[in-house]
């Protein structure tokens, strides 16, 4: 059985967009996932099929009605009591490669996406719906980021990387950012490779990978190493740094 993604919309025509090509669209074509999409305007009622309305109290844009929503993530809900139902919307919690792995470990996910200036929040209060967001910006719609959660999720599972091992040692799997990437030709511009790469001392290697890692999320992600819990600096070379603290 495949890991199985339902994605509730008012454009499916997005999808499955750039998770056909690639990684993601071979493993779709090999069928390691499936995709199913949900037209939420098949759930409107009056004769306008409407699936929005004025904001209660006022200001700009429209608000997503909670009771057609309620009737599209309804039928989600009871055709895949499994899955968990995910609301893409920029008020959510932050998306992080826990929540990934989390999600890429189950049998799938059903996710909505939010449109015009949000979803009613009644609808949050009366169905099990996670509210989840891809960082601190606004995008027009929830679908790219339905698309890059998946994303996300794809090339975790089982026979999609061609490497099981490769998405070890990545960025965030340590909460650190990755080390820096180098290949041929050795000189570019009058830059080259750093000499330790080619000494074919797998121990320098890790260790170099190892503190270039630190040392680059130190000053690119100063948030991140906080959480990492905060190591004496070493420069790459492993030499202590003067200036602690
Ligand atoms: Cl999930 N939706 C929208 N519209 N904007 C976002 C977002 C989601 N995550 C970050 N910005």
């Amino acid at each position: 059985m495949s890991w199985n993604a339902t994605v509730l919309t008012l454009y499916p025509e997005m999808f499955p967009g750039p998770l056909g090509v690639s990684l993601a669209g071979r493993a779709l074509g090999e069928g390691l996932w499936a995709l199913e999409t949900v037209q939420i305007r098949d759930f409107a009622t009056d004769k306008h099929r409407s699936v929005d309305d004025t904001p209660a109290g006022g200001g700009a844009g429209m608000v997503m009605r909670a009771d057609v929503l309620a009737a599209a993530v309804d039928d989600v809900l009871q055709r895949r009591p499994e899955a968990p139902m995910l609301a893409m919307t920029p008020r959510g919690t932050t998306l992080t490669q826990t929540l990934v792995r989390d999600l890429a470990t189950g049998p799938g996910l059903s996710v909505l996406c939010g449109r015009f200036e949000g979803i009613d929040e009644r609808l949050f209060e009366a169905r099990p719906i996670i509210p989840v967001s891809i960082g601190d910006y606004v995008l027009s719609g929830g679908e790219t980021a339905a698309i890059t959660l998946l994303d996300a999720c794809i090339r975790l599972l089982p026979g999609v990387m061609g490497a099981p091992s490769s998405g070890e040692e990545e960025s965030f799997e340590a909460d650190l950012l990755e080390y820096p990437h180098y290949t041929r030709p050795y000189e570019w511009e009058g830059r080259t490779i750093p000499e330790v790469l080619r000494s074919g001392d797998h121990a320098k290697i890790a260790a170099w990978r190892k503190a270039r890692a630190e040392a680059d999320t130190r000053s690119r992600r100063p948030d991140l190493m906080e959480r990492h819990g905060d190591a004496p600096r070493q420069s790459p070379s492993g030499a202590r740094q003067e200036n602690e603290g």
